[in-house]
């Protein structure tokens, strides 16, 4: 099996781990600590850099090489065009897209204030140059999905990150950017750190995957100072909020927070969730959708003596309570089910 060492936030990486889950094959993610990097990455790669890909006796290094490697040995989808003239050109493009963009990201990442600001800058302007071709194609090299458009993904999704703030002339590039963000593989391939860079944009996008499939949206919470919820639904710290068109009104979901108004016990409230306490959204018929990893939030699996209490939660659902079970969600990614098509691929919550 295919072992790909991954740093968690690192952009090379997850270049790497989009290919693989595109691919829907066998293979292990080995997520290395990039602060503490094992001795065995020097090793496997003499510039000492991540991801690195081994198979058997094959090692190899450099994301896009990586990916190329990965997209012939399984060819289904492939990422590479199939006509030698195009794909020579995908090849010039991604070399281009290195020099300009990701030879940034050192920069981007310094912490030095007048080299970040310069790479700002940089992007910034390519991006812009870059985004008219989203008025007449759907991806970077036309109508089809190609290796060019995972390797920019990555940056495209850091750019909140990294402070990089592109405005209208961009807007047909950041379109384009959203509908490589909702492909199951690119949804699947995020690591805990890098569903928070954009958390608010995936806690909107599973809302409308709950709603526009009929589902009731759960929104499980941990409470701290900076939550405006009715205390006494507090269950452990934690509340979970039925958040659907019915149950609630003026719903907001921020970049900061999320506010809406609701009857709990037949009396209206007023409730703002800071979106960094948000610690899973679901749907509550199905248990399908996503978690998050929370500072000091209580761990999201719960015990199996939590569960066997079964007791009732918060619920400001018109009508009927909760169901019991649900009421405080274990969060247990298992299998991804099948792509519903446009919408970002959900993990069961058990
Ligand atoms: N051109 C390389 C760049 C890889 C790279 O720069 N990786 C970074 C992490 S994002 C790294 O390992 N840096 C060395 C370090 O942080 O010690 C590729 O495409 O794989």
């Amino acid at each position: 099996m295919m072992q790909l060492y991954s740093g968690t936030t690192c952009p090379f990486s997850h270049r790497c781990r989009f290919v693989l889950y595109e691919k829907g094959m066998d293979f292990q993610v080995i997520d290395v600590d990039m602060y503490n990097k094992p001795e065995d990455i020097a090793v496997m790669n003499p510039y000492n850099r991540l991801p690195v890909l081994v198979e058997r006796d094959l090692i190899l290094y450099e994301s896009n090489i990586i990916n190329e490697y990965i997209d012939e040995r399984f060819p289904h989808p492939q990422l590479m065009p199939a006509d030698p003239v195009m794909r020579a050109r995908a090849r010039l493009m991604l070399f281009n897209m290195e020099v300009e963009l990701f030879s940034q990201i050192d920069a981007l990442e310094s912490g030095k204030e007048k080299q970040t600001d310069r790479a700002k800058a940089h992007v910034t302007d390519r991006l812009i140059e870059l985004a008219p071709i989203f008025t007449k194609t759907k991806h970077m090299l036309g109508d089809d999905f190609t290796m060019l458009d995972v390797a920019i993904a990555p940056l495209l999704w850091r750019l909140d990150h990294y402070g990089i703030k592109l405005g209208k002339p961009a807007a047909p590039l950041m379109k384009y950017a959203e509908r490589i963000f909702s492909r199951p593989a690119f949804i699947e391939a995020l690591t805990p750190s890098e569903k928070v860079m954009r958390k608010p944009y995936l806690l909107r996008a599973l809302y409308e995957w709950c709603v526009d499939n009929g589902y009731t949206p759960h929104l499980a919470v941990k409470v701290d100072s900076r939550s405006q919820v009715p205390s006494e639904y507090v269950r452990n710290g934690e509340i979970t909020l039925n958040v659907s068109p019915s149950a609630v009104h003026k719903l907001q979901m921020g970049n900061e927070l999320i506010e809406f108004s609701a009857r709990f016990a037949g009396v209206a409230r007023q409730i703002s969730v800071p979106v960094a306490c948000v610690y899973a959204l679901y749907a509550r018929e199905t248990g399908h959708g996503m978690t998050f990893d929370v500072d000091a939030a209580k761990p999201a699996i719960q015990t199996d003596a939590e569960k066997e209490t079964g007791r009732p939660g918060p619920s400001n659902e018109a009508g009927p309570a909760l169901p019991a079970p649900a009421a405080a969600p274990v969060a247990t990614p298992t299998e991804p089910t099948k792509p519903t098509g446009g919408k970002p691929q959900l993990r069961r919550i058990k």
